[in-house]
């Protein structure tokens, strides 16, 4: 597994929160993603050998958030 932190810009409440798991959850080699609002951090869990970091950025781009 590897994993990678990303920091997102535009989450106010749980309803980001949610909406970003599940946007990144949805991407391809995504394990497990897990958001916290307080740092604005997205920690993703990536299945061996799947790591894809732009695809993960542009699911958060596309549901109106800011990958930094
Ligand atoms: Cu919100």
């Amino acid at each position: 597994m590897t994993q990678e932190t990303i920091k997102v810009e535009g989450m106010t409440c749980m309803h980001c929160q949610l909406r970003v798991k599940k946007a990144v959850e949805a991407v391809e080699g995504v394990q497990r993603a897990d958001v916290n609002l307080q740092t604005k951090q997205v920690t993703v869990d990536f299945e061996e050998g799947k790591k894809n970091l732009e695809k993960v950025k542009a699911a958060i781009r596309e549901n109106g958030y800011e990958p930094i």
